[in-house]
């Protein structure tokens, strides 16, 4: 089927445009400048629209095995959230646990998402056990299997925890099959340190998740990391949801020294506190219980962390959605902490998140797009197949209404959730449609996708490695 968006204005990287786009099947055709287009039966009216690429979320975990549970999203529940959000890719994590095979690990994640997804999804890997299987392993991923990113994390010992020596290892390989190394940095021994030491004085409320979680312990895995990066030959290196100032500040100096060393942050590092937040009154705080942690309102992180997005040091903002229920999984941690499990969801509000940015001045559109899906789907193999409006590429469009407003609440989220963490915020802006491969799967607040429609998308190499 082919159709017209027609009126509309296209915004990308370099900016806002006036272009019509015509769809024929999966993909986009042809732009015509206004008034050039030809006359095609099916149109869609974008008069006051920004006509956008669909959103690339390149961190979701959708029923994730985590802290005694599973992320309360399925693929089904979780990736339809995505798309009433105006995100049509989604990057999960397959996961290695300690001591398995990585290919089994996929295979259970492909078993998971089979027939299941709304939109497209690719995979990264998370490899919970670095040991010559594993390393072996990546070059396999990479080579057949369209998985070029690997998660390593400096934190949770015992659960997905490597060593340095483990990193740097990973590294190597990277270095050598041009994969990108992903890292959770947090250094996590001293941070289990601070965690009994809370326990033991009492300290049991959600709050304390926060202040055992210190910037300084961020940074100075951050930096290690970056590091240990440099040591295996420039290894590619993007560290996972970048929360605080000291951190962004390894990462900005890195990148001055010409490394390939990359970011993204998550909105709720952009908007929500350690205070007003997880120090929210009783046991409410637990809501917004995820790793790395909200930071101080005190501090200069949120202005930083805008900066930075401006700047480039931050390059991507994601997600990291990790939804859990307050009833029976956000619970398991009342009375201590250190067992609530770790995430936030907000899949389905990125976009417009992000969105306010640009009208409060801190973003211009065209960083908008960039940071949302363009550089996703660049930093991740994904382009020019997703993350922009061009001949060639899926017609993975969304119409955006400027003037619209979006109102957040559990009540019309269609996240599997009982509670939002950004419950009863208005910001402006307001998805008007989604195209997803040239189906339109919401129009007007109606949902007209499906299980199934959503594909596995194979990606290749990064398009920023030197
Ligand atoms: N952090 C979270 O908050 N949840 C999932 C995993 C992680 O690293
Ligand atoms: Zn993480
Ligand atoms: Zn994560």
């Amino acid at each position: 089927m082919s159709f017209l968006i027609k009126n509309g204005t296209v915004v990308g990287p370099q900016g806002p445009n006036a272009a019509d786009v015509l769809v024929d099947g999966e993909r986009i055709v042809a732009l015509y400048a206004p008034g050039t287009a030809p006359d095609v039966p099916d149109t869609i009216d974008a008069t006051g629209k920004y006509v956008i690429p669909g959103g690339v979320d390149a961190h979701t975990h959708m029923q994730m095995p985590f802290g005694g549970t599973q992320a309360s999203d399925t693929f089904d529940t979780g990736t339809r959230a995505a798309a009433f959000g105006g995100t049509t890719t989604i990057i999960d994590f397959a996961i290695q646990r300690t001591g398995e095979v990585v290919q089994d690990g996929l295979a259970a994640w492909h078993e998971k998402t089979a027939g299941n997804c709304h939109v497209d999804y690719g995979f990264h890997m998370i490899l919970g056990g670095v040991d010559d299987e594993s390393l072996k392993a990546m070059d396999q991923l990479v080579a057949t299997e369209g998985i070029s990113s690997f998660k390593l994390f400096m934190a949770y010992p015992g659960v997905f925890y490597s060593d340095d020596g483990q990193i740097l290892r990973a590294m190597q390989k990277a270095r050598d099959n041009g994969a990108m190394i992903m890292m959770h940095a947090e250094n996590g021994p001293a941070i289990d340190v601070l965690v009994k030491q809370a326990l033991e004085r009492g300290e049991t409320d959600p709050y304390y998740h926060g202040v055992t979680r210190p910037q300084e312990l961020e940074a100075e895995a951050t930096s290690r990391a970056i590091w240990l990066a440099e040591v295996a030959a420039d290894c590619p290196l993007y560290i996972v949801h970048l929360s605080a100032s000291k951190a962004l500040e390894q990462v900005a100096a890195a990148r001055d020294r010409g490394r390939n060393v990359f970011a993204e942050t998550c909105p709720q590092y952009l908007y929500l506190t350690l205070e007003d937040q997880l120090g929210a009154p009783g046991f409410e705080g637990a809501k917004w219980v995820c790793s790395t942690p909200l930071r101080s309102k005190h501090e200069s992180h949120q202005a930083d962390l805008w900066k930075g997005l401006k700047t480039n040091d931050l390059a991507v903002v994601s997600t990291d959605h990790c939804p859990f229920c307050m009833k029976d999984q956000k619970e398991m941690g009342i009375g201590d902490f250190s067992k609530i499990p770790n995430g936030i969801g907000s899949v389905e509000h990125r976009v417009d998140l992000l969105y306010q940015g640009v009208v409060d001045g801190k973003l211009s559109l065209g960083r908008w797009v960039e940071t949302i899906a363009t550089t996703p789907a660049r930093m991740f193999g994904m382009y020019p197949k997703k993350g922009v409006i061009a001949p060639g590429s899926d017609a993975d469009i969304v119409l955006y209404d400027p003037a619209g407003r979006t109102r957040i609440s559990v009540d019309t989220h269609h996240m599997n959730m009982d509670y939002s963490a950004w419950e009863g915020w208005e910001i402006a802006g307001k998805v008007d449609t989604v195209i997803s491969r040239g189906s339109v799967i919401v129009q007007n607040g109606e949902y007209k996708g499906h299980a199934g429609h959503g594909k596995y998308v194979p990606r290749g190499l990064s398009e920023y490695l030197v």
